[in-house]
C-alpha cells in the first residue's frame, strides 16, 4: 500500500513520473478555461484524491498550503513552475518573499507538504503556452489557505471541480482557485 509507511515522495513519485512520461489518455480529462487554471476530476476516493489540472499562460494558482496532504504533481504537458514560500508568521502583516523556485517540464514530479512551506504554481511567466499537470492528494481536500503576498494575511477558499471524467460541471461551483 503506497500510502502507509515511509513510501512519501519517492515511490509515489516514480509512478506518476512513469505514467507522464509513457501515457498520453490524460488528454480527453486536460479542459481548459480561459478565465483560469481548472481542477479536473480523475478520481475521488476515501483516501486520495487524483486531478488534472490545465494552466494557461498567464494563470497561476494563489499563494497556497494543503491541509496537511501530502501532494505530488507530475507534469504532463508544457514547462510549469513552483514558487515556494516560507510560511508566514502567524496574523500575516508583513510581504512573502519567495524562498525560491524551480521549474519542471513533462514527466518531472514536484512532491510538497506543509511542513516545507507554501507554494504558487504556473506555467513560467514568459511562457507562451500553457502546461497540464497529474495532481495526487494522499486525501481529498476541498477547502485551503491562500495567502496574499503583500501581506500574508490568510483567506479560505473552496477549491471545486472544473470538470469530472471529462464532464464540465454546469454547476456555480464550476470555478476554481
Ligand atoms: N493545490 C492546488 C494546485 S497547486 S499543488 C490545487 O489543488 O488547486
Ligand atoms: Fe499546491
Amino acid at each position: 500500500d503506497e500510502f502507509d509507511g515511509s513510501a512519501r515522495g519517492g515511490r509515489i513519485a516514480e509512478l506518476l513520473g512513469g505514467y507522464a512520461r509513457a501515457h498520453g489518455d490524460w488528454r480527453p480529462l486536460a479542459l481548459f478555461s480561459e478565465l483560469h487554471y481548472t481542477r479536473n476530476l480523475v478520481a475521488l476516493e476515501e483516501r486520495f484524491e487524483l486531478m488534472i489540472l490545465c494552466w494557461g499562460p498567464g494563470q497561476a494558482s494563489p499563494i497556497h498550503n494543503h491541509e496537511g496532504q501530502d501532494c505530488w504533481m507530475a507534469v504532463l504537458d508544457g514547462e510549469i513552475e513552483e514558487v515556494r514560500y516560507p510560511l508566514p508568521s502567524a496574523g500575516g502583516s508583513a510581504p512573502l518573499h519567495p524562498r525560491g523556485s524551480q521549474r519542471f517540464s513533462p514527466g518531472q514530479v514536484a512532491f510538497i507538504r506543509d511542513e516545507m512551506g507554501l507554494h504558487l504554481v504556473r506555467p513560467p511567466l514568459a511562457a507562451a503556452s500553457g502546461g497540464v499537470t497529474l495532481h495526487l492528494y494522499a486525501s481529498p481536500y476541498d477547502e485551503c489557505n491562500c495567502y496574499c503576498p503583500d501581506t500574508g494575511r490568510v483567506t479560505r477558499k473552496k477549491l471545486g471541480h472544473y470538470s469530472v471524467r471529462g464532464r464540465i460541471l454546469t454547476s456555480g461551483t464550476a470555478g476554481t482557485r
